[in-house]
């Protein structure tokens, strides 16, 4: 990592350096812990006086208690859902919450213990990072949080590049599902591709509280105003264009669509979408009104914030992956072709004499998934063509397998059945979006160029082109005197129809 590159909060998106981190400490003092001033005061003077009078302020500066700061990020979206992990260690200790920890700074040396050689400030790390320091009571601690929100940044958080992505969809349309069956299978996804994923501590934290497994009730759903917790990921791998070994650290949002549709939901979850540097919608097959008849179509008004957000361009070119999730149902009512369906239940595939997308295979789903679009839901795939320059189609399923009514009711969704699964889940493939991000990122090669769908960019191009030609006719028209004018003019009239022709084929296609 360069030194001046700065780190980015994934919560308030501030940025910082590195130095500027701080610290929720291991110490923490409750009210009882510390003296009343008055009890201070009425000590006989001398130096055990000042000895308490110290020690009790410094207690003061290790109060328990949740940051202003914290707080106020958090009030926005009804609270926090920061989770602690219970262990051993805090089952017995009186118990504090992490986010209730005290904020030290590790440029303050009454809170940390600066390094005994340079003593201008605590050790940094083989990378230079400051990642741990210990609190003046002696005890360490690695939680590092942003100087401007004071929420928790991952271990290792911002020694890599960062990329963002966003996973949208409406309620219940398998978010949750999605991302903790991708992230628990992550490692078998990622050695096709030659990535290898390092260990995350937050991100297995978030698999075992969501479990997808056999006889395990499915997660609840999140209430959509609330703001699930970033999921930061780091993988390694050769890039395909510096050859080199490489790490990066991607950051996945959980975002209801609901958000993207009340102002007050864009205004607090904008930031996120149009922070991030790729998207995936999934879109719940039951928002095929005309399959399901359960009229909650809505992504229309997604794609239209997700343009929004984007203010400025024609279009947007951020990288949007359409993905219709739950494709287990599509596929048992038979309303997919069957050699789409053939395709969809087999096994994604590297390339075939490399680690790198397999777009050979990926171009054919694509192509009828666009087909399937075309019939059943072309407002959302004229949307897309025209206004998005860089998308494409893919079908997942996060379960695959048979589900059991357990009989309780889901609080969060006004009562919708908590379903289990009887067998082991078969997800299908749930890697290709994420693949083809990384594709689009750069980090991986296809085997052969990926289809593409947009038409929105080549028109603004083609029209460029157009205007450019044209204004060459006006000049070269001028150059009376020229001995090759005719000549040029009627070449250039030649490359202004062949533009003219081709805006004609693409508005019109299919
Ligand atoms: N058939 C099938 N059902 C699925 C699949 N994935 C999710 N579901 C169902 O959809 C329900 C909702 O999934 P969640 O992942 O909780 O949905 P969510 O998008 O996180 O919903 P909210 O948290 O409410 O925004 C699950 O309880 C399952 O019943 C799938 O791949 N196939
Ligand atoms: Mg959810
Ligand atoms: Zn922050």
């Amino acid at each position: 990592m360069k030194d001046q590159e700065k780190i980015i909060c994934p919560y308030c998106f501030a940025n910082f350096d590195q130095s500027e981190v701080l610290f929720r400490a291991e110490t923490c003092f409750t009210e009882d812990d510390i003296l009343d001033d008055y009890d201070i005061e009425v000590m006989p003077d001398g130096p055990e006086k000042v000895q308490a009078k110290f020690d009790n302020d410094l207690k003061k500066e290790f109060l328990a208690g949740v940051h202003p700061n914290y707080e106020q990020f958090w009030n926005r979206f009804n609270g926090t859902t920061e989770q602690t992990r219970k262990n051993r260690a805090n089952m017995h200790a009186q118990f504090f919450e992490n986010y209730q920890k005290p904020i030290i700074s590790p440029r303050n040396p009454r809170h940390v213990l600066f390094d005994n050689i340079g003593q201008t400030g605590p050790k940094l790390d083989r990378d230079g990072f400051l990642s741990s320091v210990t609190d003046h009571f002696g005890k360490r601690t690695s939680n590092r949080v942003c100087p401007v929100c004071c929420n928790p940044l991952p271990m290792n958080y911002g020694k890599f590049p960062v990329k963002f992505i966003s996973i949208i969809g409406i309620t219940g349309a398998g978010k949750t599902v999605y991302l903790s069956s991708l992230l628990d299978n992550m490692h078998i996804y990622a050695g096709k591709i030659g990535m290898t994923p390092l260990p995350n501590d937050a991100v297995n934290f978030f698999i075992e509280t969501n479990k997808i497994a056999r006889d395990i009730t499915l997660p609840q759903g999140t209430p959509a105003a609330r703001f699930s917790q970033p999921l930061c990921y780091n993988l390694q791998y050769y890039h395909s264009k510096t050859l080199r070994r490489e790490t990066s650290t991607f950051v996945l949002y959980d975002i209801a669509g609901e958000n993207c549709v009340d102002p007050v939901g864009i205004e607090n979850f904008g930031p996120f979408i149009s922070r991030s540097d790729g998207i995936i919608i999934l879109q719940d097959p039951k928002q095929f009104t005309g399959i399901y008849n359960e009229a909650h179509s809505m992504i229309d008004t997604v794609l239209q914030t997700i343009t929004n957000l984007f203010v400025g361009k024609q279009y947007c070119d951020i990288p949007l992956a359409l993905c219709i999730s739950k494709a287990d149902r599509l596929m048992q009512d038979n309303l997919f072709e069957p050699a789409l369906a053939d395709m969809l239940s087999s096994e994604v595939r590297s390339a075939l004499d490399f680690n790198g997308f397999c777009a050979s295979e990926y171009n054919e789903i694509s192509k009828m998934l666009d087909d399937f679009y075309y019939h059943q839901d072309p407002a959302t795939r004229e949307a897309l063509k025209n206004n998005f320059d860089n998308f494409n189609y893919f079908a997942v399923s996060s379960l695959n397998c048979e589900l059991k009514d357990t009989g309780a009711r889901n609080e969060a969704t006004d009562g919708e059945p908590l379903l289990t699964p009887t067998e082991t889940p078969r997800p299908l493939r749930i890697e290709e979006p994420l693949f083809w991000l990384f594709a689009k990122f750069g980090f991986i090669q296809s085997d052969v160029p990926i289809i593409e769908h947009a038409i929105a960019g080549r028109i603004e191009r083609l029209n460029q082109d157009l205007h450019h030609m044209q204004m060459l006719y006006a000049e070269v028209d001028r150059q009376r005197f020229s001995l090759t004018r005719r000549r040029r003019l009627s070449e250039i009239e030649e490359q202004i129809k062949s533009i003219k022709q081709e805006l004609e084929d693409l508005v019109h296609s299919k």
